[in-house]
């Protein structure tokens, strides 16, 4: 691979392996499920490398269109005073262009890495869930004022519950690989929960259409490592059109438990009230009276349905063969699965202590 980047991609972003570049090195970044991220650092500066995930996202070009829109917003208002994290910024190729499409190899696209950086997929601390929420609440209030229009649907109903609900049971039905039978019971258990689908017919006509982060995981908010302030909001890659109530969701889905996503130490895996408490503070303080009532409302609900349809997400594609999320072990994406159920149960068990957090 490290050959191929320096052969056939680097050059497309100004880079050959020629005297200034020596001792350059290219190492894989981060622990996402989607894309294959490199850091390159080299004595003329560091940057991040992705190949994006075509298959995932079918049109790069609107993706990379999406970040390089939103990334100036904020740089503009950085500059002005009113945005107070960095920004990732496009790195664009010697053309000019966004990203560099190389066919059968990918679809290659450079962004800035921050020194000092460092990211968390445990929040430790109250504080440190309070830190993350307002720092995503600060990027959503920071967008509220840029035209969504302008924002191209990278993956059309990503956050539509009925059709990942429905997605699970066409893949229990086929189950092309005979696994349905050692997991019935999370199928079943998950096709159970279409209660919620009434809840949010009843919501969602009254909620603003908002550009959303839509993937507001705890690893995509940086620390400052020097004294663990926010510092930037990374993966702008599913930057859509969209109702807060997810992101809010998906702060809770990777704030609250205090084990990692795919632990399997199911007994651990819980909403923890105090993390809760913390991140509905720093959310809504940083959002202000640009959260209207109807979201608030709604911030119940997103809670509830983010870990069930991740869980849901990672169960049909355990059924499916492991086709959408990269997966290092055996069964990873029925563990992932059974974790964000346990999650989600531990939500609705708690749900008397919990919701009333919300105002
Ligand atoms: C994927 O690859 P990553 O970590 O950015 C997924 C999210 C899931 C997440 C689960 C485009 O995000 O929706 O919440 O995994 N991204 C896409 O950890 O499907
Ligand atoms: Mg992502």
């Amino acid at each position: 691979m490290n050959e191929f980047v320096w052969q056939q991609v680097l050059p497309h972003f100004g880079m050959t392996r020629d005297e200034a570049n020596q001792d350059a090195k290219v190492a894989p970044l981060g622990n996402g499920h989607i894309n294959d991220t490199f850091l390159v650092r080299s004595e003329t500066g560091d940057f991040v490398l992705q190949r994006l995930n075509t298959q995932v996202f079918p049109t790069p070009w609107g993706l990379v269109g999406n970040a390089g829109i939103i990334s100036e917003h904020l740089c503009a208002k950085r500059d002005s005073g009113d945005y107070q994290l960095q920004v990732v910024c496009p790195h664009k190729c010697s053309n000019q262009e966004l990203g560099v499409d190389l066919g059968e190899q990918g679809f290659w696209r450079a962004i800035s890495y921050l020194p000092y950086s460092h990211s968390i997929d445990v929040v430790e601390s109250a504080e440190q869930a309070e830190i993350a929420a307002h720092a995503f609440g600060h990027f959503a209030r920071s967008l509220s004022d840029l035209d969504a229009n302008q924002i191209h649907d990278v993956i059309p109903k990503f956050h539509f519950l009925p059709g990942r609900i429905e997605a699970l049971r066409e893949a229990a039905e086929k189950d092309p690989l005979g696994r349905v039978e050692a997991c019935r019971e999370w199928v079943e258990f998950a096709l159970g929960q279409t209660g919620l689908f009434d809840e949010l017919r009843e919501l969602e006509p009254k909620l603003p259409l908002r550009i959303c982060h839509n993937d507001t995981k705890i690893n995509n908010m940086l620390f400052d490592k020097r004294d663990m302030s926010a510092m930037a909001i990374i993966d702008l890659d599913t930057c859509m059109k969209g109702h807060l109530m997810y992101d809010f969701g998906d702060m809770v889905r990777t704030f609250c438990s205090p084990e990692a996503e795919d632990s399997t130490e199911l007994n651990k895996v819980l909403a923890r009230p105090e993390i809760f408490a913390a991140l509905a503070a720093g959310y809504t303080k940083a959002m202000g009276e640009v959260l209207t009532d109807a979201e608030r409302q709604s911030l119940w609900l997103g809670a509830r349905i983010m870990p069930l349809m991740i869980g849901v997400r990672f169960l049909t594609d355990h059924l499916l063969g492991d086709t959408y999320f990269h997966i290092h072990r055996d069964n990873h994406n029925l563990d992932r699965a059974a974790n964000q159920f346990s999650l989600y149960q531990s939500l609705l068990a708690q749900e008397a202590t919990l919701k009333p957090m919300l105002g």
